[in-house]
This record gives C-alpha cells, structure tokens and sequence, in this order.
C-alpha cells in the first residue's frame, strides 16, 4: 500500500510515518509537507534513507502539487494543519486557509486522482466539540456530540470536518474521520504545553499556567494515537468518526505539578498569568467506539510513566528544541512568553 500522509514532518506526522515503516513493511509511505514553523525535518533524520519512504515539498492548498503526489497513492492520511490555538487568536487566516480551504482543496485532488473508492483519513480534533464543564465529570464527548467549536483553530478544524462529510454523503466518498484528545511524546513543538514547561524549566524560567490550572485535558501519548489511526486506515468504515482518548484526564494544574515534580522543583516555578481568550474547560472523549469496532485502546499512556518518558526525551534533547526553537518560531516566542516566563 502507498500511503500519502500530509504534514508528516510535524509531531504526529512523523511518529506516525516511523509507526508504519516499523510495523508495516509492505507500505510505502509519501510525506506531503510544505514545512511551515512547526514542520521538521530533523524529525526523521532517522528514517529518510528508508527506500519505502519519499518526502514532498508541497502545499496542500496547491492542486498541481496534490495532483502529482497523488497519481498512485492507494490512500491519503490528512494531518497538515496549523495546530496551535494560541497562534489562531493572534491570526485566524492562516487556520481557515489551510484547515478549511486546505482540506477541501485535498479532498477534490483525490477525487481526480480516482481516489473516490479509496480511503482518505480525516485527522481532526476533539476541539471540535467545544467544552465541557467541570461539573458532571461523567460526561465525556462522544461521536454524537453536536460539533461547537470555540477557538479559531478548532472552528478552522471542524470547517475540514464538516467537509470531510459533505463528501462522503455527496460523493460516497470513502472517508473517515478521527478525533483525538491531547497528544504527548517526543518531537512535539516546544510552543505546546508539555515542552513548553519541561524546556522553560531547563532554561531556569518559570512555567506560564493559564487562568486558575483547573481546565481539564485528556492526555494521550502519540504513539497510541497513531495505531489508532492506523487502525481506522485500515478497518474504518467509510463515513463513520472514531473518537480517540487517553482515558487520562489531568487538570492543567496537576500536570504541572507532576513536571514540577519529576523536575526536582517546586510551586515557586509557576507563574499564573492571563486566561487563554475563551479557554475551553474540559475535554474528555469516550472511546468505546474504536474500541469496541476496531480493537483499539491505549496501551502506552499510562500516568505517570508515560509522562516521564516523554520529559526525559526533552530533558536528553536539548539539540533539538534549542535549534527548533531558534528559527521562525523564536520572534513568535519572545512575543507570547518573553516577559512573562
Ligand atoms: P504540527 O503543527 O506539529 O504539524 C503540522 C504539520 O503540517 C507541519 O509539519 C507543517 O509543516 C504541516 N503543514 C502546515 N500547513 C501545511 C500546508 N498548507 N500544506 C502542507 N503541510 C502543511 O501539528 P501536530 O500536533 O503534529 O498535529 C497534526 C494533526 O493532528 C493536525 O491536523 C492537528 O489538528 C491534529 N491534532 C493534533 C493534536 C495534538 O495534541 N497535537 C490533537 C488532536 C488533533
Ligand atoms: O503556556 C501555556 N500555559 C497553559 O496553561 C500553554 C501553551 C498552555 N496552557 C494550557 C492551555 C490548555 O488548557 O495547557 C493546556 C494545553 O494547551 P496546548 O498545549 O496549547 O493544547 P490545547 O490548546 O489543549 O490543544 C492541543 O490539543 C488538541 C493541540 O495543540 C491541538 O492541535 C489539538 O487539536
């Protein structure tokens, strides 16, 4: 099977492509990326001679890209996303471009491409379901769940989604849609949560822990997330969602704590500051579903194992989030934590 992966030069991109040359070794896999800040190639330093896998500079909004990458492709795995809510307050028009338009942009080159028939892996967000509150803690999102987003990324994320259907229902397109909790692991941009912390920390600065630390995430390591979504490539049905979760929900507060702690620091390292706009309280996703129709569930995001793995990866990389971090990313930094971290 040739698989194109859009974004595989991002976090969950390219653990997920390793994912598949490891465990797959009869698909090839094209990675589809127009390397935007957060994309990377140094991510997959180990891996780029594999001869099962090929790297494309290429945007998804561009149809004369698509059309070339995609002539004998046997499915599509869409992750390219600008992926970061803070960024899509400060400017949504890059969200809605890609996000949206990109998806829709994709979903026609597929079409003629022949890819109708063929699968196409919508990898979309629990965002997507807005916020629960913190004070029915039984309730959780399911497949169910009314879409209401709340940030200008999840509103760009759930405009793909919303396509992604419109397709299947329209064309009997062969999509399907996943939607996941929080991811944790290595090669996560240093602007997301847990690097953020773990690296502040190394550098001797303070952690910036939004509003009151009470919101909720569910956490999930990208290794998980990735079988999960090699799982619906492989037995989804076409036009169904699968939600993806942890079962490891954390309030922001106790996530801080528990870096703090594998950190040798104490509270004297958190510094509240100013709420997120619109800070979405809860997510917490049911994944019965997947489970009970894939033969999916969680096995490597067990607390606080899984955290402390994923904190030593930062603490032994360095390298690698110094040199992220100096790039294009440094300015946007500066701007958003510079004075207060
Ligand atoms: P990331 O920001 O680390 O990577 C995104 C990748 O997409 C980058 O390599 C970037 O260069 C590429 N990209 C951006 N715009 C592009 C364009 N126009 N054309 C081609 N490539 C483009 O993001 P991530 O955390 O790896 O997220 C991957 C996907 O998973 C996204 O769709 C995101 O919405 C979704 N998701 C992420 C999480 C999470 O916790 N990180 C949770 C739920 C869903
Ligand atoms: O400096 C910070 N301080 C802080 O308290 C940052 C960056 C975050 N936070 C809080 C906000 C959230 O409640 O931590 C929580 C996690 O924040 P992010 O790492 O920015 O993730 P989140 O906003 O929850 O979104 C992530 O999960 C869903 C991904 O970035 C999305 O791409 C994905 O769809």
């Amino acid at each position: 099977m040739h698989i194109v992966l859009t974004g595989g030069a991002g976090f969950i991109g390219s653990n997920f492509i390793k994912l598949v040359l490891r465990d797959r070794p009869d698909c090839r896999i094209t990675n589809l990326d127009v390397l935007t800040y957060s994309g990377n190639l140094e991510n997959l330093t180990d891996i780029e001679n594999d001869e099962r896998y090929s790297f494309v500079k290429g945007d998804v909004r561009d149809p004369e890209a698509l059309d070339k990458v995609l002539a004998d492709a046997d499915a599509v795995v869409h992750m390219a996303a600008e992926s970061h809510v803070d960024r899509s307050i400060m400017d949504s028009g890059p969200f809605v471009d890609t996000n949206t338009r990109g998806t829709q942009v994709l979903l026609d080159a597929w079409r003629r491409a022949g890819g109708n028939d063929k699968r196409f892996i919508y990898v979309s967000t629990d965002e997507v379901y807005g916020s629960l509150s913190l004070e029915n803690l039984e309730i959780k999102f399911t497949e169910k769940t009314p879409l209401d987003p709340s940030s200008p990324y999840s509103a760009s994320k759930t405009g793909g989604d919303l396509l992604v259907s419109a397709y299947f229902h329209t064309f009997g397109m062969n999509v399907v849609t996943t939607r996941c909790s929080n991811n944790f692991g290595p090669y996560q941009f240093p602007e997301k949560v847990i690097p953020l912390f773990v690296t502040n920390l190394m550098d001797g600065k303070k952690v910036p822990l939004y509003g009151d630390g009470k919101n909720v995430r569910d956490w999930l390591h990208v290794d998980d997330h990735c079988e999960a979504v090699l799982a619906a490539l492989e037995k989804g049905t076409a036009g169904q969602v699968y939600n993806i979760g942890g079962n490891n929900e954390r309030s922001n507060l106790e996530l801080t704590h528990a870096i703090l702690g594998l950190m040798g620091h104490g509270d004297e390292m958190i510094e509240y500051v100013e709420d997120r706009l619109g800070h979405d309280r809860r997510y917490a996703i049911d994944a019965s579903k997947i489970k009970s129709e894939l033969g999916w569930e969680p096995s490597r995001s067990a607390w606080p194992e899984a955290l402390e793995e994923t904190v030593k990866w930062y603490v032994d990389n360095r390298q690698w989030w110094e040199r992220v971090r100096s790039g294009a990313y440094q300015s946007y930094y500066e701007q958003q934590y510079g004075s207060k971290a």
